[in-house]
This record gives structure tokens, sequence and C-alpha cells, in this order.
């Protein structure tokens, strides 16, 4: 045992080092435990007493080092903390914690700006910078036309894997399985819910291409495209002297038709002249909205309609625009519309009084048709991502799931009706891909390519629909052999082919594009040059609304016949449509030259002298192909816009790895851009 004390004296004083030691008796005291506090302050000071003044001065310039050191160190560490800490809880939550909130910034694409009111709506958030839109282009003046990059093209083609066959199989071998490999060797996983995709979408990313993009060469705009401006311009012209503020133009009579009182043509065309770069026309369209679009007004709609063409005119123009006008009128249009979907099953009415907030069926029946309850999803889900507000999206959402599981179908074919009471499909035994069911197949495409292609529901719909078309619908005609997709009523073949089935080759091209089944694009191939062929073998070289094909050989009679009743041409746009998906995925020049025909036929026979152009009666009469007096707003929203993209070779002009085209060609955007 030694001590400090007994060191001390033993020991000469040493200087030149310190040397505290306590010994165990100091430190206990003798006869037991001492720990009070004087008896501690006596002990230090005796030991402190004892140092030499060196050891004291090293002992203090120490302690006095520390203490400069920790106030440096809380001055810099303390201020975020302290910042940090004096947050409201709020703020400091990293994700909001209304559940409808969760959607509001889930999209991968960058959020586009909210209004300042919308916020409002949600005190919880503090106002962020709006993001920039999806669209590099912030208004018509900054349009660029790039040059075709031909490169991408092919490799766009060739490269994508096929989902194909495998998941329709996978599906119906192996309900339980989990991934499926396709054609070309990707692993798809067919695992992932079905739950909205807004609920599990991730975080927001910078969209990929923009400062490549605004980096490229401008693509020069082409002398076709030029020449869709001019119709446009002529068409507006006549729209604007005439019927400025109504549904449609009526050029013969210089008056107009209304519909819904909505100013139809006028949403419709919106981002038609964003997209040609018309700014004046779309700078006087945009007051017009601003100041005289009034949704309050006790008129009945029809549900798919106002949704395609107001609803999804509004949200494109403003992913294209950034203009919050847009979005808050989508807002208010979208709100009103929602009571269609207060009835026993859920699937929507088809009209709705957006003033009143009341719904109904047609008087006639308590039915909606298939097509029109199935094409208002993209819309709805998009506003939902916008908004914030799960409800619009799980409204539309229901429908698809209740649809995905009824019977009555045939091979994925779905009848055109639904009960609006029982929620079953009427009228079983008719299939077709033409009016009443078309968009239904367009849709399921185009909401799994919206929300990423994870919502294996749809693809499968998709998948076994097509295998349906190929077994029951597809003949070809004769003497040309052209593929067509004809009619099923009740177990008997038709050889009947609207105008309206024409979107499928372009919906088929898209599905390809994606990574489905290669003969996917052969049928759309082959589908396209039929409904070239609907133009080419008639006199005015315009398609009738309907076509009958011939199954038989027969002397001087050519593939496509016309019954008098169908020998009507309303300026539709799914064949452009689907010659510009062709062009724009494989480059063949031939789509062009096809829809150049068509543009000057329009031209030919349904341009009016003092503006607008006009439907016709008779595709078979070039001297007198009898106009009807009505410019249907899709011509100016839907068949410019295909025709202008057609022409175009930029890629970029409406990417169609970014936005996916809603059924009156408004592009909206693609959550998980490719
Ligand atoms: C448009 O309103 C839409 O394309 C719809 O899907 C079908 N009918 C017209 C165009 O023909």
């Amino acid at each position: 045992m030694y001590s400090a004390a007994a060191a001390a004296a033993s020991s000469p004083p040493r200087r030149d080092f310190i040397s505290v030691t306590l010994s165990p008796e100091e430190a206990v005291g003798v006869g037991g435990y001492n720990n009070s506090k004087a008896w501690r302050r006596r002990s230090c000071w005796r030991k402190w007493k004892q140092l030499s003044r060196l050891q004291r001065s090293v002992i203090l310039f120490v302690f006095a080092f520390l203490a400069v050191c920790g106030v440096i160190s809380y001055t810099s560490v303390g201020e975020p903390w302290k910042s940090l800490t004096n947050k409201p809880l709020d703020e400091q939550r990293t994700e909001p914690e209304i559940p409808g909130l969760k959607l509001a910034n889930p999209a991968v694409l960058p959020a586009p700006q909210k209004a300042d009111a919308n916020l409002g709506d949600y005190p919880e958030l503090s106002p962020q910078k709006p993001p920039k839109p999806p669209h590099v282009r912030r208004g018509p003046s900054n349009l660029q036309i790039k040059p075709p990059r031909r490169d991408v093209r092919p490799k766009t083609r060739h490269d994508t894997s096929s989902v194909g066959q495998e998941l329709v199989q996978a599906d119906q071998n192996e309900k339980t399985e989990k991934s499926v490999i396709s054609w070309r060797g990707a692993v798809i996983e067919t695992d992932q819910s079905t739950e909205p995709p807004s609920s599990k979408i991730k975080e927001p990313e910078k969209p990929s291409s923009v400062e490549a993009e605004d980096q490229k060469e401008p693509v020069p705009i082409t002398e076709r495209q030029l020449a869709v401006i001019e119709a446009f311009r002529h068409a507006w012209k006549g729209y604007k002297e005439f019927s400025w503020g109504h549904d449609e133009l009526k050029p013969l009579s210089k008056s107009y038709s209304e519909w819904f009182g909505l100013g139809l043509t006028l949403i419709d065309a919106l981002d038609t002249m964003w997209i040609l770069g018309l700014k004046e026309e779309f700078e006087e369209a945009r007051k017009w909205v601003a100041n005289d679009l009034v949704f309050d007004k006790n008129v009945d709609v029809n549900l798919f309609e106002s949704t395609i063409r107001i609803l999804g005119g509004l949200l494109s123009t403003y992913h294209l625009s950034g203009d919050s006008l847009f979005l808050e009128k989508a807002k208010d249009i979208g709100n009103r519309l929602m009571p269609a979907f207060k009835t026993p099953s859920k699937i929507p009415y088809s009209d709705v009084n957006i003033g009143r907030g009341t719904a109904h069926p047609p008087r006639w029946t308590s039915d909606s048709t298939v097509a029109e309850v199935t094409s208002i999803q993209l819309e709805f889900r998009e506003l939902s991502r916008l908004t914030g507000d799960e409800k619009f999206q799980k409204a539309v959402d229901e429908v698809m799931k209740h649809v995905h599981t009824l019977s009555g179908k045939n091979d994925g074919l779905v009848p055109m009706f639904i009960n609006t009471n029982s929620g079953q499909f009427t009228h079983l035994g008719v299939y077709t891909l033409g009016a009443r069911a078309d968009s239904y197949y367009e849709y399921l495409l185009k909401q799994w390519i919206q929300g990423g292609k994870k919502e294996n529901e749809l693809l499968e719909d998709y998948m076994r629909a097509i295998e349906g078309v190929k077994k029951h619908l597809l003949q070809r005609s004769q003497p040309k052999k052209l593929t067509f997709v004809g009619e099923l009523a009740h177990g008997h073949f038709s050889a009947k082919m609207d105008h309206l089935v024409c979107f499928l080759p372009g919906t088929l091209a898209l599905g390809a594009h994606n990574g489905l089944t290669a003969d996917h694009m052969q049928l759309a191939e082959a589908l396209i040059e039929t409904c070239y062929q609907m133009y080419a073998q008639v006199e005015t070289g315009l398609s009738p609304e309907i076509v009958h094909f011939n199954l038989h050989a027969e002397k001087g009679h050519k593939d496509v016949e016309i019954k008098p009743a169908d020998r009507h041409n309303l300026l539709r746009p799914e064949t452009v449509e689907s010659l510009f998906y062709m062009y724009r995925f494989t480059g063949d020049k031939k789509y062009q030259d096809w829809g150049w025909e068509i543009l000057q036929n329009f031209n030919k026979y349904t341009r009016v002298p003092t503006g607008g152009y006009t439907s016709i009666n008779n595709v078979q009469n070039p001297s007198n192909p009898e106009p009807r007096d009505k410019m249907e707003s899709f011509f100016l929203g839907e068949t410019l816009k295909y025709m202008f993209l057609l022409f175009s070779d930029d890629i970029d002009l409406i990417n169609l790895d970014k936005y996916v085209f809603n059924t009156e060609a408004h592009p909206l955007p693609i959550w998980v851009p490719a």
C-alpha cells in the first residue's frame, strides 16, 4: 500500500512532471466512507497546494484550452440543431400525415406547380417553389422542333423486350407466379400489386432529358407541318368568327351548335395551339378560359365526353404551359363530375348535371356504355396525382377492378353495355373494337403505361383482349387480302369495321414500343395498311364512318364496300393517329405520305372557304360530298394535332416515353418516364 503523502515525504520534490495520485485511505477517509462535499473540497485544495507552480500553470492552461474548444464547437454544431428543434413539429415531419397528401407529391415526374389556392387547403404544407413542369417548353415561343434522330428509332423499336403472350399465359397457368420471362429475356414482375399507383409512387425525379433537350439543335419545321398550321388557322378563323366560346362551329351557316355549352372546341384545341406554336391564338383562348369558362351551369353533360375533351384538355394544357389556371379549371370540372359515381354498383352514370350535382343514366335505360366508363381513368388518375385528393383515382380504379372480375367476356373481349344498378354486362354476345367498346382496350394499355407498367391486371386484360381479337375478329379481305377487325354477334362474324377501330394499329404499336410482343407490331403494320385503304379505295380519298370488307373475290369488286347509311365522314382522327405512332416507331416515310394524302383530301372536300372544315355526308361523291355543316371539336383537338406530329421528325415533340395521349389526343405525363 502506498500513499501520495508518503511518497512526497520520502522523495525530493519533482518539478518537471505532474503526478496526481490518490491513496485509498484519503479517498475513503479513515474509519469509513466520507464523501462529504466539505471533505472533498478540503482534500482537493490540499492537493492543489502541494503542486508546483509549473504543474498548476499547466493544469490551468489545459482547462482554459478545453473551455475555448468547447465554446467553438457549440456555436458551429448547435445552430442547425437549434433551428431544427425550433421548427414547429409539423415542419419537421418528412412526410405529411394526411393520407390524401401522400398523393400530392407522389409522382416521379416533378409535380407541376400547384395553385396557391390549393395549398391553402393543407395548412401543414409550407408553399414550395413550383418545380419546372415536366415539359421543358414553357410557351409556344419556346417550342423548338428538333432534328430527326433516326439512330434512336431502330433502337427504341428493337431494344424493347416483349411481355407478350407470356404474361397472359403465365397468368392463365399459374396465378401465383411471381415473374415472367419475356421473349427477349426481360423479367417482368407480375406480383406487383394493383393498389392505386399513386400510393406507391416514389420521390419526384428530375425529368431525365431536360438539360440534354435544351442543348439539342432545333429541328426545322417541315413544309407539311406548315400546311397543318395553315389548316388549323383556317379552321380557327371560322370558329373565332362564327362560334367563339360555343361548342362547335357550323361553318356553312356561319353559326354554332351547342352540346354542353362549355366552349368545347376551344378547350379541345388549347394544347394543339400550344404544340403548333400558335402563341397569339393560345393567349386569346386562355383569356376566354380565365374570364368566361364557367362550370356552375344547370346543364347535363356526358361524363365520358366531358372527361376526355374538357378535363383531359385542361390537364394537358396545364402540363404543357405550366399555367395553374388550367389546373384550377380541371379541378372544378373534375369535382363537378364526381356525382356520376354515386350509383348502386359504382359504375358511373352516363350523364351529370354539373350545376346541380346530380347524375343519371340516359332516359331509356339504366345501362352505361362500357367504353365510356372505362375510358375516363387516365384523366381522373392524373387529377388525383396533381391535387393530392385520391377520391378521383379511387372512383375510376374501382370501375376497372370491377370490370376486371366480371363474367360475360369472350376471351378478353367485352360486351358494349354495363348496368349501373347490378354492375353486370348487358346485351351479351356482341363484340366489337368499334363504337361503345373501342377505348376500353386503348385505356387498358395506356393506364398500364401511365402508372409505370406496374398494374398487371390492366396488362393481363389487354393482352388477353388482343388474343381475343386475333381469335374471333381478325379476317382478311379479298382481293387485296387486307387484314381487318370485324365484329362478332352471337357467334356470327360480320365483316363490318368502324373507322373508330383504326385507333388499334397505333395502340398496338405503342404496346410493342413498351415491350409487348413483336407480333403486336406486325398486326399494327397490317391494320394500318387496311385503314389507309379505307381512304385510298374511296372516290374522295376519305374514309367513310363504317366499311364492310369483301370476304370473297368478285370481279370488279374492291376490298371495301360502303353502305349508303355509312358513307359520311366526321373528320375523325383515328387513322392519322395510328399513322403518327407508326411513323414515330418505324421512321417509315410511307406513313407520312399517306397522312399527307389524307390532309390534301380534307382540304379538297371538307374545307369551307369562309373558315372552318365540315363533316360530309358522302365520301363517294367527289362532285358533291354533301357538307353536313359541322366541325367536330376533335378535328382541332385530335386530327390536326396528330397530323402535325406525324409530319415532325422530332421525337421529343411530345416524347412517347414521357407522355401518354388520352383518347382525345391530350398528352398526359407518364408517372415513371422511361
Ligand atoms: C373522339 O372523341 C375520341 O377519339 C373518342 O375516343 C372516339 N371518338 C372521337 C373521335 O373520333
